[in-house]
């Protein structure tokens, strides 16, 4: 198996602490083996502090990347930069939105709720995988420099970013040519930067978009058409989205439960944007599998970029959100349906709309976030995509 991270060494205690008659077992070196391979434990060897180094992404120390990954300048000028198959990167942008601001910051807090993830102890209770220990090299970008005082040269900046780090060669070019990014948000907006995006390796797509509101309104509609440049928001990127034809019309909302603005127009225009609607309630008559099994058949075989809007989940789960709609999904709900749609071909995603402002001392809502960018990982993982032109 190919090791994506370099675990020779590890970060170590004193070796001989002794308190009382119990003597702590010293962390070793080959610890990086127990939690790292597929093996089992081997023998105890005493740190050495004069030849052993210190691990590069152990938890909690270095800077604070998504689930300890290492960090790579992808965004540097430079023609040569380390190679990775699948990113994240954050958009910390916030000024088109509706409801609560907050969400420049939300990279920074799904980073903070991710770091008790990475690949030394990653092996699922579900699956027995480990998806940081495959073929995939999976590192993070921190954060597109984006202007706070402008939206559109914020999106097209953006935009270019998802363009120079999905436009590198990839690490794994047997297993998949083009790198993969995971976007963490930001509001809802970014979507539509990272699709204009895609668009060039992959085609238009099919959006699942998990969130308790459409977001294919009408920019005449929300916004209240006092410019375009107000048009242009968090709950109308999907509309402009299929207004490029930037996205298929085998698209799905999963969660929707908040109100329309108007009696019937907002409905048919969704539909006419290319979603079909599962809303928050369908769960208690279809169940998981019932979900799963309806986002599966409407994607059916094509490309697929899956957005997940933290407010799909309830605001008990995720309080730490610029538009909070109750009666939603748990965060147990919703990472099982996640994980159910392996095998779909991911070619992109984002986790967004994380204010980590408005979370509480336990973190609930970043815990939340880092746990669905990590299930999010593993799907790209588990299914390599070709790109259109290779
Ligand atoms: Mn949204």
């Amino acid at each position: 198996m190919h090791l994506s991270l370099g675990l020779s060494t590890l970060l170590c205690l004193p070796c001989e602490l002794v308190a009382r008659e119990i003597v702590f077992p010293a962390l070793v070196p080959q610890q990086a083996n127990h939690y790292g391979s597929s093996h089992g434990p081997s023998e105890y060897r005493p740190f050495n502090s004069k030849k052993d180094s210190l691990a590069e992404f152990e938890k909690y120390s270095g800077l604070t990347t998504f689930s300890n990954l290492p960090w790579v300048h992808c965004l540097s000028p430079e023609k040569d930069v380390e190679k990775y198959d699948i990113a994240f990167l954050g958009a910390p942008f916030d000024t088109a939105t509706t409801g609560r601001p907050g969400t420049r910051f939300g990279p920074t807090g799904i980073r903070l709720g991710s770091r008790r993830i990475g690949a030394l102890m990653s092996w699922s209770p579900y699956t027995h995988n480990n998806t940081f220990l495959s073929w995939a090299r999976v590192v993070d970008c921190g954060d597109a420099p984006l202007t706070f005082l402008d939206n559109t040269v914020a999106l097209q900046q953006l935009e270019k970013a998802h363009k120079v780090v999905s436009g590198r060669p990839a690490n794994t070019s047997e297993v998949s040519s083009v790198p993969r990014i995971i976007t963490l948000g930001g509001d809802h907006t970014t979507t539509l930067a990272a699709l204009r995006s895609t668009i060039s390796h992959w085609g238009p797509v099919s959006v699942i978009h998990f969130d308790s509101h459409i977001d294919t309104w009408d920019p005449k509609v929300l916004g209240g058409g006092v410019s375009r440049y107000a048009g242009l928001n968090h709950g109308t990127f999907l509309h402009i989205a299929h207004e490029e034809g930037l996205i298929l019309n085998s698209s799905a909302h999963a969660g929707i439960r908040a109100p329309a603005i108007n009696k019937k127009y907002d409905w048919k225009n969704d539909k006419r944007c290319g979603f079909e609607i599962i809303t928050a309630r369908d769960i208690d008559k279809i169940g998981v599998a019932g979900i799963i099994e309806k986002l599966k058949a409407r994607v059916g075989d094509t490309n697929v970029y899956i957005s997940v809007d933290i407010d799909v989940l309830d605001p008990a789960f995720a309080p730490a959100t610029g538009t909070a709609e109750v009666g939603g999904w748990t965060t147990r709900e919703l990472l099982s349906i996640l994980d159910g749609l392996e095998g779909l071909k991911v070619i992109g995603a984002d986790v967004v709309e994380v204010a980590p402002i408005y979370d509480n001392p336990g973190e609930t809502t970043v815990l939340a976030a880092a746990e669905v960018a990590h299930s999010l990982m593993s799907l790209m993982v588990e299914t390599p995509v070709k790109p259109l032109k290779t």
